[in-house]
């Protein structure tokens, strides 16, 4: 293969070629056949990550060092978990600057237990209805009040009785979900060594948190080796897609009706259209993405690349089957282009026709690394899906 040819990551996009159809994740920019996972690693997979980098996300700081300052230790659920609140402070930056409030929940009966990191909405104290958890100073300010109000969709108690721990920060700890570049961490870092069109807009921000979290997750001697799955819903599926993609650390990859910008294609998606998403969330993307709007096919990426990107780690796209906007049927193609990318690693990625659907079984026989499952549901987490992703994490991460 040809290990000469430059990303394509240098075009303008109205300059760069058409392709209809998804992009072969095995023929790189250059048109050289991927043939090896030493192609793949060391050819193939960076080049896709800059060019989602260049054209989509916009590319991120490099990784920083951090302090961690344990807040508290203490026991919910009627002491079937633990809870550790940690501050994740970026140690290059002013004591000022945005830092992050992790919640840590883990079963009280297990030394080491896999974690599930995720963002909330609802502040840390949404998760479950119990004093213990701090009301954040981010949650506080966006005026996030109500305890317990996101129990039914975290499912806490059905995690820690299945011996999960689940880890999670609210995402404008971070980054504000607002169209302004100013007021979370990005403002610390506009030196970043790429023009500035390709600066990270929040979706990487928040990934990039993500990250963090994961940094700390992975000097925390109660999770375990191997554990950590990464989840998130929508917008924060997005994000945990790309934090996925981005990062070998983290072990399993669930993004949760993650649409257009997450597992969902842009090319023939009849939904969420680049130009609609652009338009609503400009903050979302860097500032190189929308001029695809309208001409996605001269996208040199699509979102299936963004999933081949977790190869040869498992990943579940959970979609709900009444859930338009996000296009489960287009996610399914993303899901599936992606295989041969595990098949190059020898794994077994799609089995059958890579859907599972409702109470279907989830077990070593029906499924493999790459999944798609969907529930007649809206847009919307709760306890169906969690058994679903529950068997899946059995499988994948024990
Ligand atoms: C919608 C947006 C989707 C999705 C969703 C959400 O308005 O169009 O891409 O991110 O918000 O986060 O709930």
């Amino acid at each position: 293969m040809d290990h000469t040819t430059s990303p394509a990551e240098y075009l303008a996009p109205s300059a760069l070629p058409a392709q209809p159809a998804l992009p072969d994740p095995l023929v790189t920019f250059g048109g050289g056949d991927v043939e090896t996972v030493t192609d793949w690693k060391q050819h193939r997979r960076p080049e896709i990550r800059r060019a989602f980098e260049h054209y989509v996300y916009g590319y991120a700081p490099a990784r920083p060092s951090i302090d961690i300052e344990t807040k508290q230790t203490t026991t919910v659920l009627d002491g079937r978990a633990t809870l550790t609140e940690r501050t994740i402070h970026i140690a290059e930056l002013p004591a000022d600057a945005p830092s992050i409030d992790l919640a840590v929940f883990t079963p009280a009966t297990r030394d080491t237990a896999p974690v599930f990191l995720g963002l909330n909405n609802t502040g840390n104290h949404g998760v479950i209805d119990d004093s213990a958890v701090t009301i954040t100073d981010t949650a506080a300010e966006s005026g996030l009040e109500d305890r317990g109000v996101a129990s039914e969709y975290w499912c806490l108690e059905q995690l820690i009785d299945r011996g999960y721990g689940l880890a999670t920060f609210h995402p404008a700890d971070i980054d504000p979900d607002r169209d302004d570049p100013t007021d979370g961490i990005r403002q610390y870092y506009d030196d970043l060594p790429v023009p500035s069109v390709a600066h990270w807009g929040t979706i990487a921000t928040w990934a990039w948190g993500l990250q963090r979290g994961v940094d700390a997750l992975s000097e925390d001697r109660t999770v375990e080796t191997d554990g950590i799955a990464v989840i998130g819903h929508s917008r924060l599926g997005k994000a945990a897609l790309l934090a996925g993609a981005l990062d070998e650390r983290i072990d399993l990859v669930v993004p949760h009706q993650s649409g257009t910008g997450g597992v969902t294609p842009a090319r023939d998606n009849d939904q969420e259209t680049i130009a609609a998403i652009t338009e609503a969330f400009p903050h979302w993307f860097n500032d190189v993405f929308p001029a695809f709007g309208g001409r996605p096919e001269r996208l040199p990426v699509d979102q299936h690349l963004l999933v081949s990107l977790v190869a040869p780690r498992p990943l579940m796209d959970t979609e709900g089957a009444r859930d338009y906007w996000t296009n489960p049927g287009r996610a399914l193609d993303s899901v599936r282009a992606a295989d041969p990318v595990y098949e190059l690693h020898g794994e077994t990625g799609i089995v059958n026709d890579g859907l599972r659907s409702g109470d279907d079984a989830i077990t070593p026989e029906t499924v493999g690394r790459l999944l798609q499952y969907r529930r007649e549901t809206a847009h919307t987490l709760n306890r169906g899906y969690w058994d679903a992703i529950l068997d899946f994490a059995d499988i994948h991460l024990s």
